[in-house]
């Protein structure tokens, strides 16, 4: 912008308080923003940009990545910054500049903080997701962390110690095969019955993993803490990544749930035989089976036991299911449950929407997966390729596991006779679990502001020779 002064970032860094004013940088932009502190939304974080640039900032709250945002910053506008803004300065001030290379096979439904599912049609083919081909959920930048630093922080009952990588791997491997999926799997049929706050989740939002390192029992013990007697709540989890103002990840799980677990909680260091990437919470991620994504905390950094749950804002103000005339005007987070175990759900991942089969094809082969939380086992999937009139029970792959320790999915696949009367017809799928548990059969009914818990049948269109 022409005629309006020019500052160095010296300058600018100088107005970091209220007596100074403050000012902060966008692009090759000087902004006061000292008179729009009252108005900020996010009341005071934003100082944590006083006297700097404001990018790796929005960087990390990305809603701020709007126009309607950049608008309300340019009429604070008092100048330029002198030395334009080099891409290499920009790039040293972006907070995911560490995050580690992916594969080009991940579909990004946001690229910083990375988010990213893998194409539906190879989810199903195989048991164990490949490690590169895994989804990634993450809430922040991926840490940097070296092993021979690493140690784990567990604050024990009447006890503060640590545990060092090399420690942990030399306890007794054990593993656990488990499914991690995202409360927001399947979001985007929500958006579609009313617009809902979150990424755009497409039916891969799941993977599922072998995880070994010793178990929560194993590390509990070799401090001679019993689980068992442990009088607290809750057991909470923090991770190595933290948001600007240096609050990390975190999660916890009821008490009970950890005790009945102790044995299968795994503190991993391997992923399907592998060193865990970097992206999936290298060196050290505690794997929870039965749970939901958000409580098997990547980037392992801190144990402990508590009288409430994690502080977390993902723990207390996110991940939790509401009514579907909850809105953000009325919606009360601690008024409504932490989710832990998942519903039941299955999808289709094979063919996918909008497939046009041959013209004369009479029978169509569906593909997916089914999964239910707790350990609860898949006995039935039922798919329909009329739209839910007739059902079909799909065969059901052996997952190895037992019907009520069942912490992986069960992929399933059916031929289908297509019905010969239309050229298009809709696909459906819904499963049982061990406990009769079924799925909702609208999105309409289970809709919910956050757009979470989505497990209604799932249906794909498909057509024949158009
Ligand atoms: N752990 C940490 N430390 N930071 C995170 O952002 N995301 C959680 C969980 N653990 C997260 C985390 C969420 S919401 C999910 S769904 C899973 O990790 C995703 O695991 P993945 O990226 O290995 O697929
Ligand atoms: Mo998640």
């Amino acid at each position: 912008i022409e005629g309006l002064p020019t500052y160095s970032r010296a300058d600018v860094a100088a107005h970091n308080t209220v007596e100074t004013k403050i000012w902060v940088t966008f692009r090759n932009g000087v902004y006061d923003i000292t008179q729009y502190l009252q108005s900020h939304p996010g009341g005071n974080k934003i100082l944590l940009a006083a006297g700097k640039s404001i990018e790796p900032y929005w960087n990390v709250y990305s809603a701020h990545k709007n126009e309607e945002i950049y608008e309300v910053l340019e009429t604070l506008r008092i100048g330029n910054i002198t030395e334009p803004d080099p891409k290499k300065e920009r790039n040293r001030d972006d907070p995911y500049r560490l995050d580690p290379v992916r594969s080009p096979l991940l579909i990004p439904c946001c690229e910083k903080p990375f988010n990213a599912e893998p194409p539906a049609e190879i989810l199903t083919d195989i048991f164990y997701t490949p490690n590169h081909a895994f989804f990634v959920r993450n809430h922040l930048p991926v840490p940097c962390v070296k092993t021979e630093k690493y140690a784990l922080q567990l604050e024990l009952p009447g006890q503060k110690t640590c545990l060092k990588y090399e420690e942990l791997r030399k306890m007794p491997k054990k593993s656990v095969t488990a499914t991690t999926m995202c409360a927001g799997n399947r979001r985007n049929e929500m958006i579609k019955v009313k617009p809902v706050k979150g990424l755009n989740w497409k039916a891969a939002a799941i993977s599922n993993a072998k995880w070994s390192g010793p178990s929560l029992d194993d590390v509990l013990k070799k401090f001679k803490v019993d689980i068992d007697k442990v009088n607290s709540n809750y057991i909470v989890f923090e991770g190595m990544d933290k948001q600007p103002d240096g609050s990390p990840y975190g999660a916890s799980i009821p008490i009970e749930i950890a005790r009945s677990l102790k044995d299968v909680i795994i503190i991993a260091y391997e992923m399907n035989g592998a060193i865990i990437p970097r992206d999936h919470g290298y060196p050290v991620r505690v794997m929870i089976p039965g749970v939901v994504g958000a409580r098997q905390v990547k980037w392992l950094n801190r144990i402990y036991f508590s009288s409430e749950e994690s502080t977390s804002h993902w723990q207390r103000n996110d991940y939790k299911g509401f009514n579907p005339s909850v809105d953000w005007d009325n919606v009360n987070f601690d008024k409504s449950v932490s989710i832990t175990e998942l519903p039941v759900t299955s999808a289709i991942c094979e063919p996918v929407e909008g497939t046009d089969l041959e013209k004369d094809s009479e029978t169509v082969t569906v593909k997916g997966y089914a999964y239910s939380g707790g350990g609860r086992g898949i006995i039935r999937v039922d798919v329909s390729a009329d739209g839910g009139k007739t059902w079909t029970e799909a065969n059901l792959k052996p997952n190895g596991q037992t019907p009520y320790t069942s912490y992986a999915w069960t992929l399933w696949e059916v031929d289908l006779s297509l019905p010969q009367d239309a050229d298009e017809t809709t696909l459906v799928a819904k499963a049982v679990d061990i406990s009769y548990n079924v799925q909702p059969d609208s999105v309409e009914g289970i809709w919910n502001l956050r757009g979470v818990l989505n497990n209604a049948w799932h249906k794909v269109n498909v057509t024949r020779g158009k």
